[in-house]
C-alpha cells in the first residue's frame, strides 16, 4: 500500500510539474494594449487566445497596472456595460477566443504610467487547467491607438468609461 501511494505520490508530481511547464499551451495572436493619454487611469488589452487544452483565464499582472482583470463588455438594458468574468473566461481547447474591443479584454486598471504608443507593456497571463492548476504565460504587448493591421476600428467601443470619478473599482491587493 505504501508504494502505491507513494507511486500515485510522484505521478501527481510530475502531471503538476508537466502542467507548471505548460506555461505556453496557450497561442497568443494579435495581442494589443491601447495606448492612453496623460491622467487616463484604465485601458484595454486585447488579442486572440488559443489554448491546447480547455483552460481558463482567470486573470493577469502588469508592472504598470494596480490592478489587472478579465473583463467583459455588454449591453445591460441598453447601457454599455463592463465587469469582471468570474470564475474566469472559458478557453475550450483548440478554439480561438477573440478578447476584442466591445467584447472580452484584460482590463489595466490604476495606471501608474501613460502607455505611450509605439511602445511595449508587460503582461502576465494566469490560466487555470481543469485541475485547477494555474499556469503562467509571460507577454510583452505593442501599445497602439488601435487594433494593429485593422483600419478604421469602431471607436465608440473604448474605455473612456473607466476614466469617469467613482467609476474605479477598488482595488483588491
Ligand atoms: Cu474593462
Amino acid at each position: 500500500m505504501k508504494l502505491t501511494s507513494l507511486i500515485l505520490a510522484t505521478a501527481l508530481a510530475l502531471a503538476s510539474f508537466a502542467a507548471a511547464a505548460q506555461g505556453t499551451a496557450v497561442v497568443v495572436d494579435n495581442a494589443w494594449a491601447r495606448a492612453t493619454v496623460k491622467g487616463q487611469m484604465a485601458t484595454g488589452a486585447f488579442m486572440t487566445l488559443t489554448a491546447k487544452e480547455g483552460v481558463k483565464l482567470v486573470g493577469g499582472a502588469s508592472p504598470v497596472a494596480g490592478v489587472t482583470q478579465v473583463h467583459e463588455m455588454k449591453m445591460d438594458d441598453g447601457i454599455m456595460k463592463m465587469a469582471e468574468v468570474k470564475g474566469g473566461l472559458d478557453l475550450p481547447a483548440g478554439k480561438a477566443g477573440a478578447l476584442k474591443p466591445g467584447g472580452y479584454h484584460i482590463m489595466l486598471m490604476d495606471l501608474k504610467q501613460p502607455l505611450m504608443k509605439d511602445s511595449s507593456v508587460p503582461l502576465t497571463l494566469i490560466f487555470k487547467d481543469a485541475k485547477g492548476v494555474e499556469s503562467k504565460l509571460e507577454l510583452k504587448l505593442p501599445v497602439a491607438a488601435t487594433a494593429p493591421g485593422v483600419m478604421a476600428a469602431p471607436a465608440a467601443m473604448d474605455h473612456s468609461m473607466h476614466n469617469m470619478p467613482g467609476n474605479q473599482p477598488a482595488a483588491k491587493q
